[in-house]
């Protein structure tokens, strides 16, 4: 653990005596993530790269056996908001506390004997940056409990758990590709994830040992608008298979595409989403077999490949974000694209160390022109999965 992350973890364990009494029985942390590749193939049974960012929700946690959840946030404001366990309720809270309070809720309804927690969480994931902020929180509850109910439940299993809660309690019908990349990723690695069963493998991602960078862009727009936008493009891709008559997307191979698109006939809008998974599936592979056989540059093309389509097919860019792609290209990255689920949000760019001052002015100055919030520009580096850090 490094010395800053030891240094947030005594602040956390300091702030929940504060505010409980008594030294909390551990502390434990969960990253936000970035997608290097494979969006919107989560809910389509499909393949996504992600890796974990330094970035993480840090939580202190104490077990209680008396039906009482007790929850505070260092990032929003208010005093500690006291549950209880019994009266968890999906649908009923619309605050920060349904991502915590809906891992609890999950974790019973899944027959795990959870009876209460003192909790007081601190993030330091940027929040509706696309970063998967809410998934860390969900991840970090869900691991703490794990361990103080001794309840042996691996990483793939806390991710369920938490997507659920995400899902059901909290109402948001989101994929799992979040909630595993937390729970699952491994330093200096991408994590090639099979949706459908969850299978996955560590995939070496090292960009610094090979003269590269890959910087995260955060438009500074938040995605206030997407929860229905994301629905309405998960249904599409539903009626898609169902067209098909295919479980789902991932079913229909790359090389039959052409044929699933003329038997889609008329319908327009979902031919432009399948079109899209199933050719972001394939981008994933290549960058799998990219990866693994050294060839890291080339990989740049497919992810400018992956945003036109994600701009043009599924049509959840916006102008931030292709700003971001088409000035970071110009000014000489390898790729970019936007990450994560969009209307907003990230975009990351793959470049050449030595070329990173350049793009980053050229970002600046096209923002600026276009009248836009200067985005937040930082470097990521392939960083550790939730694990407990006291
Ligand atoms: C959001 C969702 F939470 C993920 O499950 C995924 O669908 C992503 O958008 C798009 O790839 O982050």
């Amino acid at each position: 653990m490094s010395e800053s992350s030891a240094a947030a973890a005594e602040a956390v364990a300091a702030r929940f005596e504060e505010l409980y009494g008594s030294a909390p029985d551990g502390v434990w942390a969960a990253p936000g993530r970035v997608n290097l590749i494979g969006e919107h193939t989560d809910y389509n049974d499909g393949f996504v790269m992600p890796f974990a960012l330094p970035h993480t929700a840090v939580a202190a946690v104490s077990r209680r056996d008396d039906g009482v959840l007790r929850l505070h946030s260092a990032d929003v404001e208010g005093p500690v908001v006291e549950l209880t366990v019994d009266g968890l309720t999906p649908g009923s809270d619309r605050r920060w506390t349904a991502y915590p309070a809906g891992v609890v809720w999950a974790l019973r309804e899944a027959g795990h004997a959870v009876t209460g927690a003192d909790v007081h969480l601190a993030s330091t994931v940027p929040a509706g940056a696309g970063l998967s902020s809410s998934a860390a929180l969900e991840v970090v509850v869900a691991l703490a409990l794990n361990d103080l109910f001794g309840l042996g439940l691996r990483g793939w299993q806390l991710a369920r758990l938490s997507q659920r809660a995400e899902n059901v309690y909290v109402g948001a019908p989101v994929g799992i590709m979040d909630q595993t990349a937390s729970a699952c990723c491994e330093a200096g690695h991408a994590l090639f994830l099979d949706t459908r069963d969850l299978s996955q493998r560590q995939i070496p991602f090292d960009l610094a040992a090979e003269g590269m960078r890959l910087l995260v862009v955060d438009t500074q727009v938040k995605h206030s608008h997407s929860e229905g936008e994301y629905g309405k493009r998960r249904e599409g891709c539903e009626k898609g298979a169902a067209l098909l008559g295919v479980d789902a997307l991932r079913d229909v191979p790359y090389d039959d595409l052409d044929a699933a698109l003329a038997r889609l006939g008329e319908d327009e809008e979902v031919r432009r989403l399948v079109r899209h998974v199933v050719t972001e599936d394939h981008r994933v592979e290549q960058v799998v077999s990219l990866l693994e056989s050294g060839d890291t540059r080339a990989v740049g093309p497919l992810l400018v490949e992956g945003h036109t389509s994600l701009r043009d097919d599924f049509r959840v860019s916006c102008p931030e974000l292709d700003l971001v792609v088409d000035t970071a290209v110009t000014a000489g990255a390898l790729g970019a694209r936007m990450t994560g689920g969009g209307f907003g949000g990230s975009a990351i760019v793959l470049a050449e160390e030595t070329d990173v001052p350049a793009i980053t002015k050229a970002l600046e100055e096209a923002f600026a022109s276009a009248g836009f919030k200067t985005p937040r520009v930082f470097e990521a580096v392939p960083s550790a999965g939730a694990r407990r850090v006291r």
